[in-house]
């Protein structure tokens, strides 16, 4: 077995996922906002050690994807964020894209960008204790979107991410994301996520990446948020299923969804259908980012010394999610 499936395996198996606290400063700025916190270095690096210094909720998360102004920063006792969550057993992980930029001749779509300097980049991650990466691709759905200029360019993008990656001995986390906004229904996020899946590991094949070092960060396939007919949790889980048994090759070992925009316990509840009726051999987790963080956050944003309540709250979402990860979450035990 390759060291990099290794890296996958002691992610995602035993009912572990991924926190995804990778927010760019802009994002992250947005988020403390919206509870009312002044964003600085200090306190995105707070809100944060809340969480990664929380025992009982680092026992499900198996990796953090971290921002670059993250990795290097140090707790309030001097450990460095990687040493704190390696001390949990838990593998860093770090994005490596520079975000999405307008495309030329499609400027509504985007392009993701971050290749320039990537392989120097990577070494540097490396020595900072990075053993996995992400790099996020947007697409977007209207009447006239996707275009095949957004679908083949982002997968280009994907598959040169993902070969630097590997030669730098790490696993790339390839997430091509369908965004649910928009009024589209199930049947349309199905159609193009099967397209775009194609073509990544079209992309991927072409640039000779081993599929069994790395791990997906999908959508789920879900209606657009403003689409007046809602699909039920069922309809969701086989499509979902149905849509990465199609297009995903069999030696992926690990698929970490995305949770995009769904609510908490609607992220945890598809999550677990999902692994209800799985039949194949991916593991089917969680690389939440909101889904695991936003009711934490507004604890933290109402008294940032309750660190006691914010670590709890957290924990909740990542062992529910780690349950749903192999299909043994039920309702009843959620407490909120
Ligand atoms: C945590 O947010 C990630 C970074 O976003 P920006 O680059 O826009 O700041 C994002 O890529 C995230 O990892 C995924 O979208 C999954 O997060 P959600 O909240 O959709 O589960």
């Amino acid at each position: 077995m390759s060291e990099l499936n290794n890296i996958v395996l002691k992610i995602l198996s035993n009912k572990k996922g991924i926190l995804a606290a990778d927010e760019s400063n802009g994002t992250m700025t947005k988020r403390l906002d919206s509870v009312g916190v002044k964003s600085s270095p200090e306190s995105r690096l707070k809100f944060r050690e809340v969480l990664l210094s929380s025992e009982e909720g680092m026992k499900n998360i198996g990796g953090v994807i971290l921002y670059d102004e993250t990795i290097r920063q140090k707790t309030e006792s001097g450990k460095k964020i990687p040493e704190l969550i390696n001390s949990f057993g838990s593998v860093t992980g770090i994005k490596v894209d520079t975000g999405a930029k307008k495309m030329v001749n499609s400027p509504v779509e985007t392009i993701t960008e971050g290749l320039d300097g990537l392989r120097e980049r990577l070494e540097d991650y490396y020595e900072l204790g990075a053993r996995f990466t992400k790099w996020r691709a947007v697409i977007h759905i209207n009447k006239s979107y996707p275009s095949e200029l957004a679908i083949n360019a982002n997968a280009h993008a994907l598959a040169r991410y993902a070969s630097l990656v590997q030669e730098a001995k790490m696993v790339p986390i390839i997430e091509p994301e369908v965004l649910m906004s928009g009024d589209h229904n199930i049947n349309r996020c199905y159609e193009v996520t099967a397209k775009v899946l194609k073509e990544c590991y079209k992309e991927l094949k072409f640039h000779e990446v081993d599929l069994k070092g790395t791990i997906l960060k999908p959508n789920m396939v879900l209606p657009g948020d403003r689409c007046s007919i809602k699909s039920n949790t069922e309809e969701i889980s086989e499509m979902t299923l149905k849509c990465l048994k199609e297009n995903v090759p069999p030696e992926v070992p690990g698929i970490a969804f995305l949770s995009g925009g769904q609510s908490e316990i609607e992220a945890t509840q598809n999550l677990n259908a999902i692994n209800k009726i799985n039949d194949t051999n991916f593991i089917l987790s969680f690389s939440y980012g909101r889904a695991l963080q936003q009711g934490a956050l507004k604890i933290w944003g109402e008294n940032q010394e309750d660190v006691l309540n914010t670590q709890k709250i957290f924990t909740q979402r990542s062992k529910m999610n780690g349950l749903a990860s192999v299909g043994q979450w039920l309702k009843e035990l959620e407490t909120k």
